[in-house]
């Protein structure tokens, strides 16, 4: 990997945990209407990911979205539209957070009911094999999403047709307040229930980006040569309450003591502290980075709030159920 690569995977999660945090304090005043399920604490596996892919290529999404949309090349300013409400997000203000979409980018899209994307992003590689389209599909879903049975069809029937598939699961130990031990046997990991399926199956750091990025480019060329479908899970941890902008380790379904050995392994600052050693990466890098993002987030959100909200005659056209 070369140093411009490290510079461009540090700057794309520090985009992204901006952009959140900017949303995390902007949802106080009440504006945004819709629920948000921040990424914080999780962005290494939706930079690590996208970065092995093309604008070309698919990915899918779930309830925990921006940072998958974002990494993939989504529009900002149609996202912030969106989360507002407003007639000029990406989903013309009908959908919120959990609905975003960028068809420009290959963001095909993104479903709060959980697992409900998987089998769509399987159909959308078939359609490509079918059409004879060299893209790859990608989706992303949490570690609740392997408890839905269509995951398990969705693998079962990716892997008969060695379909272009890459699937990642961004295990954060929690399906909102239900932790794995209440939720799987005891000592079972996730990653050998996909590989009971016959699917090759790897394990990695979701707080190490450059890992992350290593087992994706490996999935990435094997779907491409033909080789059919990769499952890939990433431990990793979710920063604030499940859905809304604040912390809740105050309601006791974790300690504090976890979530502060979690926040030592923040992939940002492990990251930067890794690249300043290097000398990959300056103060000064940083701080131009930042005003760069700075920048970008006052535009979106003054288009955001400047946007007019849907016209009542607008409301049931483009309506579409999955
Ligand atoms: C089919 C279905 N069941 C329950 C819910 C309620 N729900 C929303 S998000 C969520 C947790 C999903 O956990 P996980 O897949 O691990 O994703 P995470 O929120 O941890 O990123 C649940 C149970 C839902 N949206 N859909
Ligand atoms: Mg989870």
């Amino acid at each position: 990997m070369d140093s411009e690569t490290f510079r461009q995977l540090y700057y794309e999660m520090l985009r992204i945990r901006m952009i959140e945090e900017k949303i995390a304090d902007l949802y106080l005043e009440q504006e945004m209407r819709c629920p948000v399920h921040l990424s914080i604490g999780q962005e290494a596996i939706a930079v690590g990911v996208c970065a092995n892919l093309s604008v070309s290529d698919y990915i899918l999404s779930n309830h925990r979205s921006h940072a998958h949309y974002l990494a993939k090349g989504g529009n900002l300013r149609t996202m912030m539209a969106e989360i507002y409400g407003k007639v000029t997000g990406c989903s013309k203000g009908k959908g919120g957070s959990m609905h975003l979409v960028d068809l420009s980018k290959g963001f095909l899209g993104a479903a709060p009911i959980v697992g409900s994307t998987i089998p769509i992003a399987v159909g959308a590689a078939l359609g490509a094999v079918m059409r004879g389209e060299p893209r790859l599909t990608v989706i992303f879903f949490g570690d609740g999403a392997m408890e839905e049975g269509v995951f398990h069809e969705a693998v079962n029937f990716a892997l008969l047709k060695k379909l272009p598939i890459v699937f990642v699961c961004e295990n954060n130990l929690y399906s909102v307040y239900s932790p794995l031990s209440v939720r799987q046997p005891m000592g079972r990991e996730l990653l050998d229930v996909a590989k009971g399926y016959g699917i090759e199956s790897h394990q990695g750091d979701g707080n190490n980006v450059v890992e992350v990025y290593e087992y994706t480019e490996q999935a990435v060329r094997k779907a491409k040569q033909g080789n059919g479908p990769t499952f890939l899970e990433f431990k990793t941890y979710r920063w604030r309450e499940h859905c809304g902008p604040n912390y809740d380790n105050d309601l006791g379904y974790r300690t504090e003591e976890e979530f502060l050995e979690w926040k030592q392994q923040d992939p940002i600052r492990t990251f930067e502290d890794r690249l300043l050693k290097n000398e990959l990466l300056s103060k000064h890098n940083i701080d131009a980075m930042r005003k760069k993002v700075e920048a970008e987030l006052d535009g979106a959100i003054r288009f955001a709030k400047e946007s007019p909200f849907p016209q009542d005659k607008l409301l049931l056209e483009d309506i579409y159920a999955i």
